[in-house]
């Protein structure tokens, strides 16, 4: 049953469609499976993902036609389709008119993902035009606010040297706050791992007031402020809040120091649009477990961690984790680089897209994975700066010397690629750098050759 005669017109030009302002664009790397054409597979995919399904219904009448999607371009040797979505497609809330992303994802990577003639599909772009991008509601707080709470400037505050804390789970509520004031000592921002929550044996109730504790000696002894950001996931959104409501009072006159933390992919869109509008004020820190799933290049389904980011700026996060381009533990490439311009900038070329975000705040790109010292001053020449906040777990508790040692060094780290410096030459002047290169020796022999001679260190 082909309807390539109604769900597709390959004589629309992107370039109209954008001027137009009326449809939201999305690419797709697609492949139909054996035996069924490319075009005809192509037009019931914008069926399925729009007005229509597998067959014409009688109850379908001229305005319907007007709402359909549309393929308005196929590559079959590259698998390259997009379809054009007319934005009134989609659901709007009834409180206040506004976008929600879970109808995005019900329609453009919906049922889509299931179809008996598709092999698979997989979405690489999007495109949002500007009245959809006034629509979603978007960051509410970003890294500007954090940079003015550490007494940096408002723009390019650079880099905020952060931790998880880290064992991931087997902490009881004492020894989780003193590895917290052990990073303080010599970092900006730590971050609940992401399953560290209610356990019975670290009871949020109990845990909280020491983390708050924690950092009010910290910064009494550095004369610096501190970040923490808690993780809030939970099912039930009341839940969430009475998490978030607790430790907003128990940090009192340092509240404005707390973000929140949501495991926005295994949680969904609803919980990250629960934190973005319960509470403006603080920092939305969308963590993104599970992700890999869908977004690795290994998966031929679901999305890119490009259309994640892209979608969480839309959301409203405040940072998201963008891996680490390769330079830590996490898969990823150096052209990830491309995610975090997406997200930071008012416009930018896509894999696909041009996007300007007529003054929406950016998302913050949160560098975590298997990141130390050493790992960082190729991570930053790569990215071309250094403005991230970066969550370094086993590169703070595991240097050799101690947590605020660990901070310290990624610090230096940040210093070293910012003053042009050779790292080697760098350590020879900063000692907690130095001690990185004892702390992670496998990585000190992959980044930097012949190191234990130059540093005079040996075994
Ligand atoms: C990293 C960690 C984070 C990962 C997730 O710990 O706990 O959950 O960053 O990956 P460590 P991503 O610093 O010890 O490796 O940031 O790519 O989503
Ligand atoms: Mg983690």
């Amino acid at each position: 049953n082909d309807q390539s005669n109604r769900y597709a017109n390959l004589d629309l030009k992107e370039e109209d469609l954008i001027a137009g302002g009326k449809h939201i664009l999305v690419a797709y790397k697609m492949k139909p499976k054996a035996g069924y054409g490319y075009l005809a597979t192509a037009a019931h995919f914008a069926a399925e993902s729009s007005t229509g399904t597998n067959v014409e219904v009688s109850t379908t009448d001229e305005f319907t036609k007007g709402v359909d999607a549309l393929v308005y371009h196929i590559d079959e040797a590259a698998e390259d389709m997009r379809i054009a979505y007319p934005i009134d497609l989609f659901d709007r809330n009834v409180t206040d008119g506004r976008f929600m992303i879970v109808s995005f994802l019900t329609l453009a990577i919906g049922n889509n993902q299931g179809m008996g003639d598709v092999e698979y599909g997989k979405m690489i772009d999007f495109y949002v035009p500007e009245r959809a991008i006034q629509m979603f509601d978007g960051p509410s707080t970003d890294i500007t606010n954090l940079w003015r709470i550490l007494g940096r400037p408002m723009k390019d505050g650079g880099y905020i040297a952060g931790t998880i804390i880290k064992p991931k789970l087997g902490l009881r509520p004492e020894p989780f706050a003193q590895a917290a004031y052990q990073f303080w000592l010599g970092g900006d921002f730590i971050k609940n791992d992401e399953p560290q929550g209610n356990q019975v044996f670290a009871p949020v109730k109990k845990t909280i007031p020491l983390v708050y504790d924690a950092m009010k000696r910290a910064q009494d002894e550095t004369g610096e402020a501190k970040l923490f950001s808690m993780n809030i996931t939970a099912d039930d959104h009341y839940e969430m809040m009475a998490r978030a409501d607790f430790a907003l009072e128990v940090f009192g006159p340092d509240a404005d120091k707390l973000a929140f933390l949501v495991d926005g992919y295994v949680g969904g869109p609803g919980m990250v649009t629960t934190a973005r509008r319960q509470y403006p004020n603080q920092y939305l820190h969308y963590h993104r477990a599970g992700h890999g799933a869908v977004t690795s290049p290994s998966s031929n389904r679901g999305y890119s961690a490009f259309v994640l980011a892209k979608m969480s700026r839309l959301q409203g996060a405040s940072g998201i984790h963008v891996g680490t381009m390769g330079y830590g533990k996490m898969e990823g490439d150096a052209d990830d680089k491309i995610i975090a311009y997406m997200i930071e900038r008012d416009e930018c070329q896509g894999p696909v897209y041009y996007q300007k975000w007529y003054g929406m705040k950016p998302t913050t790109p949160i560098i975590s994975g298997g990141m130390n010292a050493l790992r960082l001053p190729g991570f930053f020449e790569n990215l071309g700066h250094g403005n991230v906040i970066n969550t370094a777990g086993g590169g703070s508790y595991g240097h050799i010397d101690s947590p605020a040692a660990g901070a310290k060094s990624l610090r230096q780290a940040y210093e070293c690629w910012k003053a042009g410096a050779d790292p080697i030459e760098w350590a020879k002047e900063h000692n907690e750098f130095a001690r990185a290169f004892e702390s992670f020796p496998g990585d000190a022999d992959q980044l930097y050759p012949g190191w234990r001679d130059k540093l005079g260190v040996h075994k």
